[in-house]
C-alpha cells in the first residue's frame, strides 16, 4: 500500500512533467512531430533540437537528472496532501492557505484558479472566491480533478468520505457542478485503482462498475462519457476517434473521462497509459497527470519508469519531498485506522 500511495503521488508528478512541454499541441500535430523526429538520424542536430522541445515524451535524456519541472497540477496536489497529512480530514481554511503558500504563478495556473488564489491571498474568505468566477457560475475547469489523487488514496476504503473530500477540496476553486463532478470521478478512479491489484485477470469493465459505485449520480456529460468508455472497451477505437469523442481539453468533463479511459485501454503498463494519454494532445500535462495518478495508484511507484523519475525536478518540494509526503499520508492513514 505504501507503494500505491507513492504511485498515486508520483504518477501525478510524472504525467504532469511528461505533458508540460507539449501542452497545447493538437493530437495530429503531436503525432506528426513525434513521427518525424523518430525518422531523423540519431546524432543529428535537428533531432537533438526537436527532442529538447518535446521533452520526456520523445527522449528522457533531454532533461538532466532532477530538472524536469512540474506545473500547477502537482503544486496543488502537494497542497491537498499537506493539508490531509496535517489535519487528517478536510479542513477548508487550512487547505486553502496551503494552496496560497505554495502558489507560484509561473507554474501555469488556469485563469480562474489564479484569480481565486490571488483573492484569498489578498484577504477574501477561502470559501467565497471560487463561487464568484465566470459570472457566478463557478469554474468547470479540470483543476479540481488534476490535484485530487491524495483524497482518492486517503479515502479508498470509504465512498462517503471520498465524495466529501473530493468535492470539498474542489469547491475551494471550482464550484460549477461539472468541475466538482470531475473531481469526484477522478478521486473514485484513484480509490478503485488503489483497491485493486494488477494481474492477468484484471477486468476493465468490473473496474468501471466499481468506479461508478464510488461516484454515483454524476452530472449527465460524465454519464455519457462513461457509456462511451464502455463502448470503447468492447470495440477499441482509433486514438483520434477516442480523442474526438471524449476530448482532452482544459474542461473537466472533456479530460477526466479521457484519463480514465487511457488507464483502462492500457491497464498493464504505467508507461504505455501515460504516453497514450499525453499523445491525445491539448491539455497534455493534466490528462497525463490524471492518468498517471490512476495508473500509479494501481501499479505502484515501483512500476514508474526510472528514466522518468530520475528526470523530475528535485529542489524544495520536488521529487524526494513528494515521495516523503506520500509516505506521511500513508503513515497517518494507517495510524488513524
Ligand atoms: N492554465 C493552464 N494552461 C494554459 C496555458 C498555460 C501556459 N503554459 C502558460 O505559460 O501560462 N493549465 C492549467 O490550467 C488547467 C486547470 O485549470 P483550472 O484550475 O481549472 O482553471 P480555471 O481557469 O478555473 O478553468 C480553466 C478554463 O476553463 C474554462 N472555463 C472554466 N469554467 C468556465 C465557465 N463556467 N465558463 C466558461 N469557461 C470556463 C476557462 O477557459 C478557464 O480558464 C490545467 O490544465 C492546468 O494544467
Ligand atoms: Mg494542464
Amino acid at each position: 500500500m505504501r507503494d500505491k500511495f507513492r504511485g498515486g503521488f508520483l504518477g501525478t508528478f510524472v504525467g504532469d512533467a511528461v505533458g508540460v512541454p507539449v501542452e497545447g499541441f493538437t493530437h495530429d500535430q503531436l503525432s506528426e512531430i513525434l513521427d518525424a523526429v523518430s525518422r531523423l538520424p540519431k546524432d543529428s542536430e535537428a533531432r537533438a533540437e526537436t527532442e529538447a522541445l518535446l521533452g520526456l515524451i520523445s527522449n528522457p535524456a533531454v532533461f538532466p537528472d532532477d530538472s524536469a519541472p512540474y506545473s500547477d497540477d502537482t503544486q496543488m496536489m502537494i497542497g491537498v496532501a499537506e493539508s490531509l497529512v496535517e489535519r487528517g480530514r478536510f479542513d477548508g481554511p487550512d487547505m486553502a492557505s496551503r494552496f496560497v503558500e505554495n502558489f507560484q504563478v509561473w507554474r501555469g495556473y488556469g485563469a480562474g484558479a489564479f484569480a481565486v488564489l490571488s483573492a484569498i491571498k489578498d484577504g477574501m474568505a477561502w470559501d467565497e472566491a471560487g463561487g464568484l468566477l465566470f459570472s457566478g457560475q463557478g469554474s468547470f475547469g479540470n483543476g479540481g480533478a488534476m490535484r485530487v489523487s491524495p483524497a482518492g488514496l486517503w479515502a479508498h476504503k470509504d465512498p462517503f468520505v471520498l465524495r466529501h473530500l473530493a468535492e470539498n477540496q474542489a469547491k475551494i476553486t471550482h464550484t460549477h457542478p461539472l468541475g466538482i463532478g470531475g473531481a469526484a470521478l477522478q478521486a473514485a478512479a484513484v480509490a478503485v485503482a488503489c483497491r485493486n491489484e494488477p494481474g492477468r485477470d484484471f477486468d476493465p469493465l468490473s473496474f468501471l462498475d466499481e468506479v461508478e459505485r464510488f461516484a454515483p449520480g454524476l452530472p449527465v456529460p460524465y454519464q455519457y462519457a462513461l457509456r462511451d468508455i464502455r463502448e470503447f472497451l468492447a470495440d477499441v477505437p482509433a486514438t483520434w476517434d477516442a480523442q474526438e469523442r471524449l476530448g482532452s481539453s482544459i474542461e473537466a468533463h472533456e479530460s477526466v473521462p479521457a484519463a480514465l479511459y487511457a488507464f483502462l485501454r492500457l491497464p498493464h503498463s504505467f508507461e504505455s497509459a501515460v504516453t497514450w494519454a499525453v499523445r491525445l494532445g491539448d491539455d497534455t500535462d493534466t490528462v497525463g497527470a490524471m492518468t498517471g495518478a490512476i495508473a500509479g495508484a494501481f501499479h505502484g511507484y515501483s512500476a514508474i519508469p526510472g528514466k522518468w523519475l530520475r528526470a523530475l525536478e528535485n529542489g524544495p518540494k520536488g521529487r524526494d519531498y513528494t515521495v516523503g509526503l506520500a509516505d506521511k499520508l500513508w503513515d497517518r492513514w494507517r495510524a488513524q485506522r
